[in-house]
């Protein structure tokens, strides 16, 4: 019997190898919009929020007559009624959000063959959300998950104040697209009001001294594991707007202080159709020659990135070939799909090797974590398998212990030492 340290045999034994050892890592999910319990509303779970799901949302207007304005004047139940029927019933639920909520369902122990609501609304109606967590959590094999939290949203500061956020599994990131995107038009005004001395442009040093302050004082409150920001695809650096004095004289500086790395996902193009609300956002291909003088520019910050469009994958891969001050994660959103998951590994294991995070789960309900995981799981380790194969046949060995190291490595070890790296 092999106990891990001997040579594997052969590609059986080796396809067997990489699937188990993937499936029994515990994964840390390092973007998700996820909240713990203490944020009560703003931690979305349950069949009706699977439903309502913003991919699913600009699907259901694609098979459905239905006006803008009438489903928004919908109640959640209505809305997530209308979406089971045209998108599970009226119709095969192929695309991969819909899919999601299949596979979700089933592994939460539903019967889907029964194509029952009302008996999903009952599951979930008779648990609470505490135990519901550890189910998720379990089915999921996630250890921990990292939120999206925005220090200017007046609904997350109550808890934030309490300096209780209760489970210790979800992390804060603290995101600064108020800070960077609205600056005149948001930040401008609430920092005023919160007593930081800041002018309408952020041209002085006095400002720029205030916001560093407003930003350390969140990394005290949330302790988060790194900063971020969304980007839209015309993003340019150096900048000498606001952008380029918010990155070069706070966010950057206090990056650097306080070791807290600086995520930017690039790409977005925020309401391409408003009509849509959160379902509304597009992507394009960015302009990387920005990121690159970011990373030359500041080789002693830490940058996390993720891209949008399927065109600057291959460039950003070779970007990371040439700073080891940026961290490549994730198959964001659109890229967040079966086909394109598997080229974009296979891509940046070709190009990076194990240096990377392959995936995040961005889920926004906290079900979603089921589906999310179960599906990159197998794409991620059937391009294992093949890139072991590959080792395999030119002669080499490999142990059912290295395959369990470079797994570990690559669901939560690489984040870790990313962080912990001066
Ligand atoms: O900016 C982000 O973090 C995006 O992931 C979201 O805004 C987006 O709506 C989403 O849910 C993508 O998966
Ligand atoms: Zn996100």
């Amino acid at each position: 019997m092999n106990n891990g340290t001997q040579p594997i045999a052969n590609a059986a034994e080796l396809k067997t190898a990489v699937t188990e050892a993937v499936h029994a890592q515990r994964v840390t999910d390092i973007h998700t919009h996820l909240f713990s319990p203490p944020f009560g509303e703003l931690l979305l779970w349950g069949i009706d929020e699977l439903l309502t799901y913003h991919y699913l949302i600009a699907e259901v207007f694609r098979k459905s007559d239905i006006s803008y304005q009438q489903f928004w004047a919908m109640t959640k139940a209505e809305q997530a009624e209308l979406i089971w029927q045209r998108l599970f019933i009226e119709n095969s639920p192929l695309s991969e959000a819909c899919r999601g909520v299949v596979t979700t369902l089933n592994e939460l122990g539903l019967d889907v063959s029964a194509r029952n609501l009302q008996d999903y609304r009952d599951y979930f109606s008779d648990t609470s959300v505490e135990a519901f967590i550890d189910t998720v959590f379990e089915r999921a094999n996630v250890s921990q998950v990292v939120m999206t939290n925005d220090p200017f949203d007046l609904a997350e500061s109550p808890v934030w104040a309490s300096g209780n956020t209760g489970d210790s599994r979800f992390h804060a990131a603290l995101r600064l697209d108020v800070l960077i995107n609205n600056y005149p038009e948001t930040a401008y005004e609430h920092l005023r009001g919160l007593g930081y001395d800041v002018d309408a442009t952020l041209s002085s040093e006095k400002a720029h001294k205030e916001v560093r302050r407003f930003l350390e004082a969140w990394i005290q409150r949330m302790q988060p594991k790194y900063m971020a920001v969304s980007l839209p695809p015309d993003f340019r650096y150096p900048d000498d707007g606001i952008l380029g004095r918010v990155f070069d004289n706070c966010i950057l500086p206090v990056s650097r202080e306080f070791n807290v790395p600086f995520a930017l996902m690039i790409g977005v193009k925020r309401a391409v159709n408003p009509q849509l609300q959160l379902a509304g956002d597009g992507s394009a291909k960015a302009d990387l020659s920005s990121l690159e003088a970011l990373l030359r520019g500041h080789p002693d910050n830490k940058f996390l990135v993720t891209l949008l469009s399927r065109e600057n994958q291959h460039e950003l891969c070779v970007i990371g070939r040439k700073f080891k001050n940026l961290m490549i994660f994730g198959c964001w959103w659109f890229m967040n799909n079966p086909s394109i998951i598997e080229e974009i590994t296979r891509e940046r294991l070709e190009l990076l090797g194990l240096s990377i995070i392959p995936q995040h789960s961005d889920a926004r309900i906290l079900d979603q974590l089921v589906y999310k995981w179960k599906h990159s799981r197998q794409i991620i380790a059937d391009v294992l398998a093949e890139k072991y194969q590959t080792l395999l046949d030119a002669g080499w060995c490999v142990t059912r212990s290295e395959i369990a190291r470079d797994v570990g490595n690559l669901f939560g070890g690489n984040f870790e030492r990313f962080l912990q790296a001066n």
